[in-house]
């Protein structure tokens, strides 16, 4: 085997670093080889993303080759570093890797490059494909979830503070992002925070190939990035073009070293590409961007590399037999750490039992026993409750890490004994996120992702500026718990702007997201219990205003498990009705009136329709049952709820700036609208 001994002097690369690379000829013929089954790929289901997959194919081979620590036999090695692909759409950049090192993906697999059943879809997918570390495509995201991926390592080290095994939990997190990444906002206010929290763990490659989909990006984008991002506090490092257009491996080797060794930044690492280099017509040209190359210049580009351009999807055995001892290497990497952990086990079981607790599921029982109580005649705002029972479980579950959007005190998220997170204070409780809605939900992300059952809260209004990451922690199902306060125009003064309206509906329209709005005290405490049981995301909706107990603790924990219950019923009852959060104390003074008038009803309190579903027919038809018409009555607008209701009473107009009463009272939801109903319904 020919080794080629590479330095590099760039005189873009600012530092001194200079890169001693062992790069061999099967390196090389390893790149080729990933760049024309990029090509191959793409050409063969006929669409997909070729051009950046073929460029970035050295980039990303550096990187699982000589920096990533991982073991391709253990993808889910804890100690290991993480890849994320914030470049969703050049999923093959990963999977080509993936293959390379010798994951769970075949050569059958890239050849079924997006279609039904694969193991490589269109964009990654976390937990379905193995090595894949988060699910990536909507842009943008995949920097904010690395930014919690580096956090929880963070917090991890701090937590377990492993003293001189500390080294143990130094992971880092590599990330690849393009033009559009850095484009998108989220990016900026997860990078700011990175900056600020001083992320040396973190390492953002920046493929700045100047395409994107309509062209250059000098139609819309023209800032200098390298100076935006050293005003967030990264050291920024640039690694210029070679003069033929493809990427400098040496140098761009040479700025991870550097940045590896950063001891107080993250970084970002600007290097210039040329998007489906080499093909000889259409590298440097947005076509390449999202099309297959044709059969043509796929065949012209193999001849550029040296290949067969009659041969798809061509194996270089020699080049993948030595791409694949990687595998050899990252085994023993993780058995070198394994040993070290174990070592670190007999000196300071203390120490290690921080550990275990940390990695452990969370301890149902001991997270019971801790959850505070409101009797009947309390009353208590639900987010008030909510920071209750956060406060009490957080020693419980060290798992549980969390804050606020610059809202900690208005959300109940802030953890009285304890000091808020800094560059120095990694094991704090109260995480500022800083005004940084989408951001917030992405690194919550990021924490999931990195081992924590994290949670983060802002008024319920503004869960439109964090969709994008709501969404994906619904996609992949991670236990994120989003905590959403001033929940109707219950919040009164602030007005329409503050008030949510179609928030709820809009929110329950998300799969796999469940939505969980208490209706006092002992069902917020009963509502936390079985988020963490569940391990699921969840949007927890409180209110603003006092609500008075309408429950006991000890039932509470059963029926709120079960989504909704028959909080009151009645043997006679002419019809039933649903209720949430502060709608049901109102449900049940409508239910005295009726009884006092003959005609009773039953009352179902409904926290969270998606765990009410989850229950059987017979449950279900015990608590609805068909012979009953059904009134709805909840703060928002009504949609959501002809699913079940006959009639429903809520709110499809904006709200008003005046006291909470005046506002239900004019947006009809009292009451003797509830009686109405009921009575109409019963005529
Ligand atoms: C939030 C979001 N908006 C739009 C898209 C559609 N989209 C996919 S790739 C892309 C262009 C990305 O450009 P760049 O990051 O430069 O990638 P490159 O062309 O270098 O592959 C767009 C607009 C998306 N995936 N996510």
């Amino acid at each position: 085997m020919k080794v080629i001994r590479l330095g590099s002097n760039s005189p873009n690369l600012e530092g001194n670093a200079v890169s001693a690379l062992m790069w061999s000829d099967l390196d090389e013929r390893a790149v080729r080889m990933a760049r024309a089954l990029a090509a191959d790929a793409v050409q063969k289901v006929g669409n997909g993303h070729p051009g950046t997959a073929m460029a970035l194919a050295p980039c990303a081979y550096l990187l699982f080759q000589k920096h990533l620590r991982h073991n391709p036999a253990n993808p889910h090695w804890a100690g290991r570093d993480r890849f994320v692909l914030s470049i969703g759409h050049s999923s093959l950049t990963l999977y080509l890797q993936l293959f390379l090192s010798g994951y769970p993906l075949s050569l059958d697999d890239l050849k079924a490059f997006r279609t039904a059943g694969s193991l490589t879809p269109g964009h990654p997918e976390y937990g379905h494909t193995e090595g894949v570390e988060t699910t990536t495509g909507p842009l943008g995201q995949g920097i904010a979830n690395a930014v919690g991926l580096a956090m929880a390592q963070k917090h991890t080290r701090a937590l377990v503070d492993a003293g001189e095994y500390s080294d143990l939990f130094d992971a880092k997190v590599f990330v690849l992002a393009g033009d559009g990444c850095l484009q998108e906002g989220v990016s900026a206010e997860a990078s700011s925070l990175a900056g600020h929290l001083e992320l040396n763990n973190l390492v953002v490659i920046y493929d700045d190939n100047k395409i994107s989909i309509d062209g250059a990006t000098d139609l819309s984008f023209t800032e200098s990035v390298g100076e935006r991002y050293r005003a967030y506090g990264w050291d920024v490092i640039k690694v210029a073009k070679r003069a033929n257009g493809d990427i400098d491996v040496p140098a761009l080797d040479a700025a991870l070293e550097q940045a590896k060794s950063s001891t107080s930044k993250p970084t970002l690492i600007q290097m210039e590409s040329t998007i489906a280099w080499p093909a000889p017509k259409l590298q440097g040209t947005a076509k390449s961007h999202g099309s297959a190359l044709g059969k043509d210049e796929i065949a012209a580009t193999k001849e550029v590399l040296g290949l067969d351009p009659a041969v798809d999807f061509f194996v270089d055995e020699a080049a993948l037999t030595h791409a694949r001892e990687v595998s050899v290497r990252g085994a023993l990497v993780e058995s070198e750490w394994q040993a070290r952990l174990d070592q670190w086990q007999q000196k300071d079981s203390a120490g290690f039992s921080r550990y275990a607790a940390l990695m452990a599921e969370p301890n149902l029982q001991t997270a019971t026993a801790a959850l505070p109580v409101w009797d009947a005649g309390s009353k208590v705002a639900t987010r008030k409750a909510s920071q209750a029972v956060l406060n009490a479980l957080v020693d419980a579950l060290p798992q549980l890490w969390g804050g606020s959007a610059d809202l900690s005190e208005s959300n109940g998220t802030l953890i009285e004994h304890s000091g808020s997170v800094t560059a120095s204070n990694w094991a704090a409780k109260n995480i500022h996120f800083g005004i940084r809605e989408h951001a917030m939900g992405a690194i919550l992300n990021g924490l999931a992702l990195g081992g924590l059952r994290p949670y983060g809260a802002t008024f319920l209004v503004f869960s439109d500026y964090m969709r994008g990451a709501v969404r994906l922690s619904a996609l992949m199902n991670l236990p994120v718990t989003y905590v959403w306060t001033h929940d109707s125009i219950g919040l009164g003064e602030d007005g329409p702007t503050h008030q949510p309206i179609e928030h709820l509906a809009s929110l329950r329209l998300i799969p796999q997201l469940a939505i969980v709005r208490p209706a006092d005290g002992n069902e917020t405490a009963a509502a936390w219990l079985e988020i963490i049981r569940r391990a699921q995301p969840v949007g927890l909706v409180l209110s603003r205003q006092d609500l008075p107990t309408v429950t006991t603790s000890s039932s509470a924990i059963t029926d709120v498990a079960r989504g909704g219950y028959l909080l009151r019923s009645h043997s006679s009852a002419v019809a039933t009705v649903i209720a949430t959060g502060s709608e049901v104390s109102l449900a049940l003074a409508a239910a005295d009136q009726l009884e006092a008038a003959g005609t009773p009803v039953n009352v179902v309190s409904m926290p969270c329709v998606e765990w009410f579903e989850h229950q059987d027919d017979d449950y279900q038809e015990q608590v609805l049952p068909a012979s009953l018409p059904i009134v709805a009555v909840e703060a928002g607008a009504t949609a959501s709820w002809y699913k079940y209701a006959d009639a429903v009473i809520g709110i499809d107009r904006f709200g008003a700036s005046a006291a909470p009463a005046i506002l239900f009272e004019e947006c009809g939801v009292t009451a003797d609208a509830i009686i109405a109903a009921v009575a109409e319904l019963n005529r």
